[in-house]
């Protein structure tokens, strides 16, 4: 989608009966729109009296947002909100343009981050259903089912009707895949840690300034711009920390608010890196209006992921967009933030905060983090293989006794080790 879609145009919906929230999620759709890796050319806000069943919005509107899309060659109107199949087929038809709704968008980014083979099926599978939805007769098939006075059948309906069964085939298949991937799942998150480094994912609500921070962090770090893992991707980098340990850092999509339930359980999968963290980071926009809300939502996801409470209690919290605070709400956040160790302020625009908050990952790592140097013959080749196997080596010399192997472990994977050497398993 990227290549030749990449001028768009984000249209927000607006209905007489909008919650006040909605202001957020436009913004929010920009965000999402600009991970996605698309250029945000306009954006526009529509109010709606009353929905026009063919084209939800009036003529006046639809010929203003024409304009603008010959004015500024737009090739991608992104309508935040529901739009129906057939209000789809016509508005693209009027604007000559691609248009997706707010589903298909968040289906793109899901896409765009499953890594997982897991994530990847769940996020198909979410994609599957949502297509079979989409299924529209086109006008001439409308039509010649009218003239037959309600007679269903006709092409239209065959031509649909085909077309949802060989949907219907591939979502069975699908699950089928999927059934026995989640069997396996636990040696797949195995055979994925592969980097002797302990990582970091930055959690919380999408515009909270995840990426923003993230760049921020990484952007301005050495190893962070070395391409050292060739695996990692754009939302993965290796950081050099000021006690010179090294840590990566991985961006998430993040929480989407009205996440549409059918979306639910391929979000779930884009956030498996998040299970392997040995730190997570929370980002919050505490300047948003919902922010005590998306907190509650954020850690109740967290926990049902199934991570470790004890990864949860030290979770960090990030309380990002202080530049947005009135002064008194900023007095108030001081004064959580002097009773609490976890709490920082900070501002990713102005960049504020942020170094005291690279020195408690810092801190916090090399509390969890020993780092050691082992030597053993060279008739101990399974040792050697166990440390590789659990990718906590760092480097590896050889003398003329054996192996000496550094390595950066946490007190759980150390007592692991030697829980195995002592018990002669290897
Ligand atoms: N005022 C202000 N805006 C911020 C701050 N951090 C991020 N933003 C803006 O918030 C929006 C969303 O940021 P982004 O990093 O994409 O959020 P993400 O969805 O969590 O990755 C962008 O327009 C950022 O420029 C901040 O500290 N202060
Ligand atoms: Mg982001």
């Amino acid at each position: 989608m990227k290549a030749d879609a990449d001028r768009a145009f984000v249209v927000h919906p607006e209905f007489k009966s909008s919650k006040s929230s909605d202001a957020i999620s436009f913004e929010e759709a920009i965000a999402l729109s600009n991970s996605l890796g698309l250029s945000v050319i306009a954006k526009e806000r529509v109010n709606i009296r009353y929905p026009k069943v063919g084209y939800l919005f009036g003529s006046g509107a639809i010929k203003t947002i024409l304009d603008k899309v010959n004015n500024l060659k737009i090739n991608l109107i992104i309508v935040n909100g529901y739009i129906s199949p057939i209000q789809q087929r016509n508005l693209e038809k009027i604007w000559n343009v691609k248009l997706i709704d707010r589903t298909h968008l968040i289906l793109e980014i899901f896409a765009d981050r499953a890594i997982t083979r897991e994530g990847k099926l769940q996020v198909e599978l979410a994609s599957l259903y949502y297509q079979r939805t989409r299924l529209v007769r086109s006008w001439t098939h409308l039509e010649r089912q009218r003239g037959a006075l309600g007679f269903i059948g006709g092409p239209g309906e065959t031509q649909i009707e085909s077309d949802r069964r060989e949907i219907d085939k591939a979502i069975v298949r699908l699950k089928k895949q999927l059934e026995k991937v989640v069997k396996t799942r636990f040696l797949h998150r195995k055979s994925r840690k592969k980097v002797p480094y302990p990582t970091i994912a930055l959690v919380g609500y999408t515009n909270a300034g995840k990426s923003t921070l993230f760049n921020l962090i990484t952007n301005s770090n050495v190893y962070a711009k070395d391409k050292l893992f060739a695996t990692l991707d754009t939302t993965m980098r290796l950081l050099e920390l000021p006690s010179k340990s090294k840590v990566i850092m991985s961006d998430t999509v993040g929480f989407i608010s009205d996440l549409p339930t059918e979306l639910i359980a391929a979000f779930r999968a884009t956030l498996e890196e998040v299970l392997d963290a040995d730190l997570l980071i929370h980002v919050r926009d505490v300047s948003h209006r919902d922010t005590e809300q998306q907190k509650v939502d954020v850690l109740k996801i967290v926990s049902e992921l199934g991570i470790d409470k004890s990864k949860i209690d030290n979770m960090l919290e990030v309380a990002n967009k202080v530049d947005l605070l009135p002064e008194e709400e900023f007095q108030k956040l001081e004064n959580i933030v002097k009773r609490s160790e976890n709490i920082f302020p900070v501002s990713s625009k102005d960049i504020v905060g942020v170094n005291e908050l690279i020195d408690a990952i810092d801190l916090i790592l090399s509390k969890n983090f020993i780092s050691e140097t082992l030597r053993f013959g060279f008739d101990k080749t399974s040792y050697r293989a166990k440390l590789y196997d659990i990718s906590i080596v760092e480097s590896e010399k050889l003398n003329e006794e054996g192996y000496e192997i550094s390595v950066r472990w946490s007190e759980k994977r150390r007592g692991e080790f030697f829980h195995y050497l002592n018990s002669g398993e290897i």
